[in-house]
């Protein structure tokens, strides 16, 4: 009975301890999935991928759009921690950025060149610290391509060309026999994006009969600077200029207001004393004014970078290979329609006809 009772009395113990047991582990488990769940929405700071981002700067549009792009790719959400670095347009601001990347031991560095040269050193520091290097937009030109491990961006020559032939088919187009006499406002000198652009309309000037390339000066791709270069054109030339080719948007704005401010009248028809005005980005703001016919041919150039080099890194870290250049597609707008491709470089490339749908979807 004693002992019945005593074993009884140990089995009531016994379920109680096992309800207690379950009900510890039942507390434990749900409290490791609540810590799971966490986990999963926002990972541990020492499990993210971290990147250096080493930006040109804030000069443009289509600048603060490609930080934008950037950031918004690379969310701790998704496992990574992007560490970004504003270089202020000076290349030695962007190569300390680097260095202090190799220092912090980045997973990757993401690196917008300001200019083509003088990298050696720093991408040769990032190399022996493993550190993979990926350029993109502008370029950079090193005496060893594997210091490097790939570059994506656009092809700055090939939209110079576009820029060009179009305004060759336009002049045909309106019979315009005589001279046409250019300005152009050139980007950051030593840059890539200003080197295609400028070489590519360099070249067409001497291919062409009558094109007269009349002044050349850099905007160093501003609002502000492309403003005062073009008042200080309008006081060389006056309404000799014809042609003012804008190496960005943001040159174009200014060139306009430079344009207005000092009487003269802007749009295509230049032989009723219009001056036409050429860009380059295809911004929305850079769009509204195609549409306005104040910029008459607009080439694109795509600033959403983020999206691209996301994949890129994400194939590099599954240590599959990618290709060493890559170049983005881009687009052409116009107002005009009497033109609806051009072919540079033996490809014909469409001319869109900017209207109101495009420019409100446009992202940038
Ligand atoms: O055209 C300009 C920017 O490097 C392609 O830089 C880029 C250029 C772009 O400031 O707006």
């Amino acid at each position: 009975m004693i002992r019945k009772g005593s074993d009884s009395l140990s089995g009531t113990g016994r379920t109680a301890l096992l309800i207690l047991a379950a009900l510890i582990m039942g507390f434990i488990l749900s409290g490791c999935k609540g810590e799971d769940e966490e986990a999963a929405e926002l990972p541990e700071e020492e499990s993210l991928v971290t990147i250096g981002f080493s930006q040109i700067g804030s000069e443009s549009d289509w600048r603060m759009a490609s930080t934008k792009s950037v950031q918004d790719a690379f969310l701790a959400e998704d496992g990574y921690s992007l560490i970004f670095n504003d270089g202020q347009q000076k290349q030695e601001n962007q190569i300390k950025a680097i260095r202090e990347f190799i220092d912090q031991d980045v997973d990757y560095i993401l690196l917008d060149p300001c200019v083509e040269t003088g990298w050696d050193s720093a991408l040769l520091e990032a190399k022996e610290a493993g550190i993979p290097v990926i350029v993109y937009d502008r370029e950079v030109k090193v005496s060893d391509e594997s210091l490097y491990t790939a570059w994506m961006g656009s092809d700055f020559y090939l939209e110079g060309q576009r820029a060009c032939k179009w305004l060759y088919e336009y002049l045909k187009r309106i019979k315009h026999s005589g001279e046409v006499n250019i300005v152009d406002i050139q980007g950051t000198l030593g840059s890539s994006a200003q080197m295609g652009r400028t070489k590519a309309l360099e070249d067409a000037v001497r291919e062409y009969p009558g094109w007269n390339l009349l002044d050349q000066a850099t905007g160093e791709f501003t609002t502000s600077k492309g403003k005062e270069v073009m008042e200080d054109m309008l006081i060389k030339h006056g309404g000799n200029i014809d042609i003012v080719y804008c190496e960005n948007d943001n040159e174009a704005y200014g060139a306009i207001e430079a344009i207005e401010n000092a009487g003269y009248r802007i749009g295509p028809d230049i032989g009723g004393y219009e001056m036409l005005i050429m860009s380059f980005d295809s911004t929305r703001e850079g769009l509204r004014l195609t549409e306005e016919e104040k910029i008459a041919v607009n080439t694109e150039c795509s600033p959403l970078y983020g999206p691209r080099l996301r994949s890129m890194i994400e194939a590099l870290r599954a240590g599959k290979e990618v290709p060493f250049k890559t170049f983005i597609e881009e687009g052409q707008f116009s107002a005009f329609t009497g033109i609806r491709e051009v072919s540079a470089d033996g490809t014909d490339y469409a001319v869109t006809i900017v209207n109101d749908a495009l420019i409100e979807e446009r992202e940038y």
